[in-house]
């Protein structure tokens, strides 16, 4: 039974993942100049995140929008390093959660809300 929710859960998250890659966005348009100094930016920036979670493809579809690259770590995978990495430095498994490292400062920033407004803020 266990097994089977997972499975839907994991099935209707795929889903909405796809819907939501396939749903154009409208990006914010720079100069090449200007995105060269985001993508400097955002190079310190991590996603932490779920391929599946509602929360994380929201906050995926505003990275895309506002045409930042911020690679995308998988924290969902029971061995694997992001997941143990995010346990480690925040104490839960909670995303989508912003690893931002800033002037050899480490800075984790979990919800959803919060992680929007911050993108919004700085990159927008
Ligand atoms: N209030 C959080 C909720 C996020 C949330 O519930 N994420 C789920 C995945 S959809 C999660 O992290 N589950 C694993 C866990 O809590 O350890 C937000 O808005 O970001």
């Amino acid at each position: 039974m266990k097994l089977l929710l997972k499975a839907f859960r994991n099935g209707l998250g795929a889903i909405i993942a796809f819907v939501s890659w396939v749903i154009p966005v409208s990006k914010v348009k720079r100069t090449v100049k200007q995105q060269k100094e985001i993508d400097a930016q955002t190079e310190n920036i991590e996603l932490y995140q779920f391929f599946g979670c509602p929360f994380c493809i929201k906050t995926r579809r505003v990275i895309r929008r506002l045409n930042l690259n911020i690679i995308a770590r998988d924290a969902q995978n029971r061995q694997g390093v992001f997941r143990a990495e995010l346990l480690k430095e925040t104490g839960k498994t909670q995303v989508p959660c912003l690893k931002i490292t800033e002037n050899g400062k480490v800075e984790w920033m979990s919800e959803t809300v919060k992680i929007i407004e911050y993108l919004e803020k700085r990159f927008g």
